[in-house]
């Protein structure tokens, strides 16, 4: 309140008491404003799509990944491997060049999602979590066996197939293991790897 001395006229000071009341009555007015700002957003719904089982993680409703396929220090290999998951399988798209023209390469998911050593041994054995020795699609085999790859004359590698019985998502997907091509032809029937030889490009499973 502002202190009038009392030796002020009247209406002195009735213009003061009026200048304190308006100051007052404008203060509270900014008081009120929090009040009338917007709502904030309501938060998304915990699930967006309807199809999704609230039960199901979402590491399991993986449907797609990728790995780009690293060289190692001298097979100047280069390549892309695409992903695309079912329930119980798992489409593959292999394309890779700089291969030796008419070649036959061991292709597996390994266990590891580690492709830093230059030897790629970094990425460790085949993806293998239900304990099943080393074999071609047919026979029982590592959840990460899969099809040898064939060059093209070019040296170019563009393959599609399809494995069943594994997935992309959950404890035992492949997303964040590893796949490695191999410098020789898988001999499937040989333990613990098929006699695969050097790995010669490797890359991390991602989702997408
Ligand atoms: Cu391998
Ligand atoms: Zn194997």
């Amino acid at each position: 309140m502002v202190a009038v001395p009392l030796s002020q006229p009247l209406w002195l000071m009735r213009i003061v008491l009026t200048l304190s009341l308006v100051a007052a009555a404008a203060l509270a007015g900014c008081a009120h404003k929090p009040t009338t700002a917007p709502e904030p957003a309501p938060a998304p719904a915990a699930s967006a799509s309807p199809d999704v089982k609230p039960t199901e993680s979402f590491f399991g409703r993986t449907k797609s990944a990728v790995a780009t396929l690293t060289p190692s220090p001298t097979s100047g290999i280069m390549g892309i491997v695409s992903f695309s998951g079912g329930s119980t399988s798992v489409d593959v798209h292999v394309v890779a060049t700089g291969l030796q023209p008419g070649s036959i390469h061991a292709f597996h998911v390994h266990d590891k999602g580690n492709c830093a050593s230059a030897d790629f041994l970094s990425a460790g054995d085949h993806f293998n979590p239900t304990h099943k020795p080393h074999g071609a699609q047919d026979q029982p085999h590592h959840a990460g066996d899969m099809p040898s790859l064939l060059a093209d004359p070019s040296g170019k590698i563009d393959a599609s197939f399809t494995l069943q019985g594994v997935t992309l998502g959950g404890v035992d997907g492949f997303v964040g293991h590893a796949v490695i091509l191999h410098a020789s032809p898988d001999a499937y029937d040989v333990q613990p790897s098929g006699n695969a030889g050097a790995r010669i490009a490797c890359g991390v499973i991602a989702a997408q």
